[in-house]
């Protein structure tokens, strides 16, 4: 069989497209999702697979294939749903899988054949055998038959064009220990956090192309003994690489003195909000810390922090993104990244947002972290918006960013990231970098290039540091004045959250339609000749009634 397994495109700009920075190294992308080059890799021998990344590549919907694969998470499964639709259109079958599939599983059985719940190890082969004796299935649950993560194969890396990416994602874990009220992990993963051998983690990365990693783990420590064994099994690979942990890595010395050896590069830290009321309101205790200390203890040992926020919660006002701005200034953390707070389908978040009549969502392409879609009690969606693009101006001003590195680079020892470019890359940017700085933009970006340049003369800091603070600082400042405002037809409608589409996972069922035992026809409101889901309108001002998730 002939199959076509594709990432659908996202809609607009994100904090992590590293657009401009792609550009200056000659990427295409910043990454490919892991989601299809993994099930890529579980298709058994004797079936062609192709992977296409649509940011990157045009779709030729005529290409003959058999079957055809997509994932997407909210954000961008409007996207994922026309592609479907492309290829039914043209009789071809689709399925579908990933964190909106699994979430939603009914909605996605209007636009394709088949979905995939959960995680797809234990289900591929099966559903391909399904598929070739004509009896694929329309729900298959992944998450009854989750994968020990023992034998996992690599991601299919040779099917991807790889030089097109700058980071390669690695997957070491699965899970999270934390059940954050805005989050969906425990309902895509299980309550259960589970490890791969480092030993197979180690070849994976050796494997990976490139030199650059991103652990796409939730929270790579969130088993300290397996975190350990695998940084220790680091030491001396030359890869530079990012993560994502909780803030309580920056109290584990031995921890960090590993990350360090192993060549860390950045560390995700969920921070979200400087209120202490706010962590607990959102379950998140682990945070009741005190953020200067963490950071400072963090890129003292020559890590970056990225410290990500969440705006437009409850108890804000118009000052919190000052007081942010603020807090980023004096901490002297290095990168900030803001998202609005949101509600997308599996979270407790949600549930509490449609019980309050408060989610008011024109589009899931809103689910992205940069758009207001809750009723805010003070604040109008266009002033949350607004706040959200001011923070990033502030925080990737020039002179702001100066102030920081310059403190940063000064105080800690910046050495191990030798290798997160390489002397080629260096020698082939450096010269579009000294263009850019020195021809185009205001005199700040200049005082800021040459602040950062004589770090070249540091003993404490490598070349491919002060590169990146120069390329990655370039890029935000780019990404932050990209950010524009919503703007909406005045006739648009906030589209409904349908009870029937949001079945909670645990009550989702296993079976193909028109069987009766399975619930898959109880469940699944028909819709004639599959057409996109319908914008319906809200509240019942607009004619509508709200429906409760
Ligand atoms: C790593 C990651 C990223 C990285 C990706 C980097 C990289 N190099 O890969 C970055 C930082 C770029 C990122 C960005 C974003 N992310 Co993100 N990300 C993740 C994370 C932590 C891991 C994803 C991953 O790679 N998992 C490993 C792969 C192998 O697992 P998987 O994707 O689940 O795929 C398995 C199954 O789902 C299934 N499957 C998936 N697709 C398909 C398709 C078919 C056909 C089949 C059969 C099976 C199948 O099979 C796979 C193997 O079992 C997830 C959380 C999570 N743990 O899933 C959030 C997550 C996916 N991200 C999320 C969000 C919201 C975002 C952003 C919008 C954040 C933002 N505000 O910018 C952006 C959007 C980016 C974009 N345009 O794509 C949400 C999505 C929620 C939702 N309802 O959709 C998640 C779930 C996090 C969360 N806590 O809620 N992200
Ligand atoms: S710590 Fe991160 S991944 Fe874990 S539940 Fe909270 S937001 Fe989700």
């Amino acid at each position: 069989m002939r199959i076509k397994l594709i990432t659908p495109a996202f809609h607009s700009r994100y904090f992590w497209d590293f657009r401009k920075l792609g550009k200056m190294l000659g990427r295409k992308s910043n990454n490919l999702l892991l989601a299809l080059p993994t099930v890529a890799s579980l298709t058994p021998e004797g079936h062609e697979v192709i992977l296409v990344d649509d940011n990157i590549t045009d779709i030729d919907y005529d290409d003959p294939v058999d079957l055809v694969g997509v994932t997407a998470m909210t954000c961008y499964v409007n996207r994922a749903f026309e592609i479907a639709d492309e290829y039914r259109k043209r009789g071809i079958p689709v399925v579908m899988g990933g964190p909106h599939a699994t979430l939603a599983p009914y909605e996605a059985l209007e636009h394709v054949d088949s979905v995939v719940i959960g995680e797809a190890e234990n289900i591929w082969a099966g559903l391909l055998e399904d598929f070739a004796k004509g009896e694929m299935k329309e729900v298959y649950r992944g998450v009854d038959a989750k994968p020990d993560m023992k034998d996992n194969p690599p991601p299919a890396w040779n099917l991807t064009g790889s030089k097109d990416y700058i980071l390669h994602g690695v997957e070491a874990t699965r899970g999270c220990p934390f059940d954050c009220h805005f989050c969906s992990i425990k309902q895509i993963y299980g309550k259960d956090f589970r490890v791969r051998t480092t030993d197979e983690v180690i070849e994976e990365i050796k494997a990976a192309p490139g030199n650059q990693i991103f652990f796409t783990d939730d929270n790579l420590i969130g088993n300290k003994p397996f975190a350990k064994e695998l940084f220790t099994k680091m030491k001396g690979m030359n890869i530079a690489w990012g993560c994502q942990m909780s803030i309580n890595v920056a109290f584990m010395p031995k921890m960090l003195q590993l990350m360090k050896e192993a060549g860390c590069f950045f560390v995700f830290i969920g921070l979200e909000t400087l209120d202490k009321d706010a962590v607990v309101a959102m379950n998140k205790p682990v945070n009741k810390m005190n953020y200067y200390d963490a950071v400072a203890k963090i890129q003292e040992l020559g890590m970056f922090v990225i410290g990500s926020f969440i705006i437009g919660t409850d108890k804000e006002d118009r000052d919190t993104v000052k007081e942010i701005a603020e807090y980023v200034k004096v901490s002297k953390q290095s990168w900030l990244m803001v998202n609005i707070m949101n509600s997308p389908p599996g979270t407790k978040f949600l549930k509490m947002m449609e019980e309050e009549g408060r989610n008011v969502v024109y589009s899931y392409d809103d689910l992205d972290g940069a758009h207001a879609t809750v009723t805010h009690p003070t604040m109008t969606h266009a002033e949350t918006e607004e706040d959200f693009r001011w923070l990033y101006r502030e925080v990737y001003d020039w002179d702001n960013m100066r102030e920081r590195f310059v403190a940063n680079l000064s105080q800690g020892h910046w050495k191990q990231n030798e290798h997160a470019l390489t002397v080629f890359e260096q020698i082939k940017v450096f010269h579009r970098l000294l263009f850019d700085f020195l021809f185009i933009g205001p005199w700040a970006k200049k005082r800021f290039f040459f602040a950062i340049m004589a770090f070249m003369l540091s003993p404490r800091v490598n070349r491919a540091t002060v590169m990146n603070v120069l390329l990655m600082g370039m890029s935000w400042n780019e990404f932050a004045h990209s950010l524009q405002p919503t703007v909406r037809a005045a006739d648009a409608q906030p589209i409904v959250f349908r009870k029937e589409y949001m079945v909670p996972v645990s009550e989702q069922t296993l079976g193909r339609a028109g069987d009766e035992d399975s619930g898959v026809e109880r469940m699944i409101p028909r819709m004639e000749g599959r057409k996109r889901l319908t914008v319906l309108p809200n509240t019942p001002e607009q004619g509508g009634e709200r429906a409760a998730v």
